[in-house]
């Protein structure tokens, strides 16, 4: 059997419905029970960015052995304890990169462009009483990029054709690349207009955006986290944007998710999307084929599609 946490797609519901026995989670009224009846023949776990695999889960499960995680990002399975254990783990890489790095451009322009807020002044009939406040320059500005993986090369990408000089971080330098990189998180805020955080959550960049860089950035600079919410230490983002400390915001990910901190809902300068970087039609059917791919590969001792252990 297959399990499934929580609700991800209905199309990757669907499909391995059509393979396998799907078990899921959350349609149970006592799920720990439920995991105990069915422990003997769970075998595979389909997790996502809210629900994977923690060392509780993997410990009531003893015969699984894989978890194909619906997202790239895999900070919520237990990557030590399926080593040791032997479980793979498979992600979504490559195919979301697009949708991901698009929304980190979309957000830019819609902090800088204040497109969410001038939506809001036309709709609001606000427009007969007066013309729309100036906005903020896009173009040229220089974009700082944290990790330069797949997405945050994406991102570079896309802000080179916006003539954005570019900079970035990243746990070693990559020679290759004309990008100007900085050692440091707090240098690379301090020499650049927006930061874009872009890379995994791991214990190394969990509260990565801090205070220090918050301030480094600066009262004109703009923060875009398509990472992950517990990259930014929340509630100093809050109150350096509250202060005026900080230019501006746009957050797709947040540390509590749904939870977003409510003193946001009144700042103009800051745009908030609910987790919604990978969330095309297009992207989510192709993550769910990689999703069933790996499955798939993994029952027929193939090699696997992209496997993370
Ligand atoms: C998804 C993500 O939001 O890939 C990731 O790491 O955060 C996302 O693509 C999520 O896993 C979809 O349920």
């Amino acid at each position: 059997a297959v399990l499934m946490p929580i609700p991800m797609s209905s199309y990757l519901e669907q499909e391995l419905e059509k393979r396998f026995n799907l078990l899921k989670l959350w349609t149970v009224p006592n799920k720990t029970q439920f995991i105990k009846d069915h422990s003997a023949s769970i075998r595979a776990i389909v997790g996502n960015a809210s629900a994977g695999a923690d060392a509780e889960l993997i410990a009531a499960l003893p015969k699984l052995e894989i978890v194909s995680s619906f997202s790239v990002g895999i900070d919520k399975v237990d990557l030590k304890t399926c080593k040791e254990k032997g479980i793979r783990v498979t992600n979504t890489p490559d195919v979301l990169t697009d949708d991901v790095a698009d929304l980190a451009i979309g957000l830019t322009l819609a902090v800088l462009r204040r497109l969410c807020e001038s939506d809001r002044y036309v709709r609001s009939g606000q427009w007969k009483e007066g013309d729309y406040k100036l906005t903020t320059k896009f173009t040229g500005k220089t974009v700082g990029i944290i990790g330069l993986g797949r997405i945050g090369k994406a991102v570079a990408k896309r802000a080179e054709a916006f003539s954005c000089p570019i900079a970035y971080f990243s746990r070693t330098e990559k020679p290759d690349l004309k990008f100007k990189y900085y050692p440091s998180v707090v240098e690379l805020a301090a020499n650049c207009d927006v930061l874009v955080v872009a890379c995994p959550l791991t214990e190394e960049t969990r509260h990565i955006i801090n205070r220090e860089v918050i301030n480094a950035l600066g009262p004109k600079g703009v923060l875009i986290n398509v990472g992950r919410g517990p990259h930014v230490d929340e509630p100093e983002l809050v109150s350096a944007l509250v202060e005026g400390r900080l230019g501006g915001a746009g957050l797709d990910v947040y540390e509590k998710e749904p939870e977003v901190p409510e003193e946001l809902f009144a700042l103009e300068n800051v745009v908030l999307l609910p987790h919604v970087g990978s969330g095309t039609v297009e992207t989510r059917s192709t993550m769910a084929d990689l999703v069933i791919g790996n499955l798939e590969a993994h029952f027929l001792k193939k090699p696997l599609l992209t496997p993370v252990v």
